[in-house]
């Protein structure tokens, strides 16, 4: 067989190839277009090298060449008519995008319960005139017990009481807080009122200010306590404060976050128990009255109070001959748990959409 037959019947078999993958309509046509084309066994391609072998000796390598030549141009025109058939039915999908059918609806997140707490919370006693403040979580042993009249032998200070952090690895420059602290201990705060000391060693009186945020204890978790809670905090300082601006302020507070939701009008009161805090002389626990909806009433536990005491105004260079004040110091969770009647802090912290949802 002469070499340019052999040529001529590949760039005959080339144009057929290329004109038949093009022309295919779909999958199924482009297929078949490649099993005639391109067969292993009876594709028209294998055909044309059967003749290979009757091309003269002398003319074999340039027609191997040419053979190889063919071949691939067919593969690629193979694989450029599959890219394109692709991408069309891609676009096809897209067009095929009904406009008319109804958007899929967002589904809208919500506050925390103990979130929406906190908000109530700080909007009723703004409206009493304090300013909401925050305070570190982490905390060193100044603010947390030393200015607060809680000495170092004191058990509250127990390591075993509290989330102490390994100062060791704290050198200065690693935190931001660090660098002041010289070594001292350092430790999750056990409660809200390091913000008091923080707020008077910064501010001259008069002082009113609360401070909501969380607090840690290593207590083990049950119905009523979780070893992360929040606190809110109070603290005002003036002329001539009294127990009686306490009890008034405390009281007011519970009237408008609970009065319109549980006591339907009913007036809400509040009572003191005597109780000892190092940081307040006296110092009281606070109870508030609560009627639920089938009528029962009881108590409410909320927190501690009480006269800031002299030591503590000392602390911060204040002259408590001058200035007196109250502070108070109540738990957010329970509070919030009353309003809703939730009877578990543990389910405030599952995660449980469906249990948050209903807030
Ligand atoms: C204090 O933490 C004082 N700092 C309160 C205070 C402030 C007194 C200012 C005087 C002046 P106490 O440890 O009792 O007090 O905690 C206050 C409230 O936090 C408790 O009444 C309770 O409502 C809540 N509480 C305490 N431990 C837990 C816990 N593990 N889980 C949830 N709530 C808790």
């Amino acid at each position: 067989m002469a070499l340019a037959d052999f040529i001529a019947d590949l760039n005959a078999l080339s144009a057929e190839a290329d004109a038949s993958f093009a022309s295919a309509a779909d999958a199924a046509a482009l297929e078949a277009a490649r099993v005639e084309y391109l067969g292993a066994k009876a594709g028209r391609l294998k055909a044309v090298q059967q003749g290979l072998g009757k091309v003269d000796k002398a003319d074999k390598p340039a027609a191997g060449k040419r053979f190889n030549e063919v071949k691939q141009a067919i593969e690629a025109a193979f694989a450029a008519a599959q890219e394109r058939q692709s991408r069309g039915a891609v676009v096809a999908e897209r067009e095929a995008f009904d406009v008319t059918l109804p958007g899929r609806p967002v589904r809208l997140g919500r506050l925390h319960p103990v979130t929406q707490t906190i908000a109530e919370m700080k909007d009723i006693m703004g409206r009493l005139g304090f300013t909401a403040v925050e305070g570190p979580e982490i905390e060193d042993d100044w603010h947390n017990f030393e200015a607060l009249n809680i000495p170092r032998s004191h058990p509250a200070r127990d390591p075993l009481d509290n989330f102490y952090l390994a100062t060791a690895q704290l050198t200065p420059g690693e935190s931001p807080g660090a660098k002041s602290l010289g070594g001292k201990p350092l430790l999750l705060r056990s409660q809200t009122s390091t913000v008091q000391i923080r707020v008077m060693e910064s501010t001259p009186p008069p002082v009113r200010i609360i401070s909501l945020g969380r607090v840690y204890r290593p207590d083990t978790a049950d119905a009523t306590h979780y070893p992360m809670f929040h606190q809110i905090e109070g603290l005002l300082i003036d002329r001539g404060v009294t127990m009686a601006d306490l009890k008034s302020v405390l009281r007011l507070f519970c009237q408008s976050y609970f009065g319109s939701v549980e006591a339907g009008g009913q007036d809400v009161h509040v009572r003191f128990r005597p109780s000892f805090f190092p940081f307040t002389e006296p110092s009281v626990e606070v109870d508030m009255s609560w009627t639920n909806a089938a009528g029962e009433h009881g108590w409410l536990e909320m927190g501690g109070a009480g006269m800031v005491d002299p030591n503590v105004l000392r602390a911060v260079g204040y002259d408590p001959e001058e200035v007196t004040g109250f502070a108070f110091g109540l738990g957010v969770e329970r509070i919030c748990m009353r309003q809703h009647g939730i009877t578990d802090i543990r389910a405030l912290y599952e995660n449980d959409v469906r249990f948050l949802e209903q807030f």
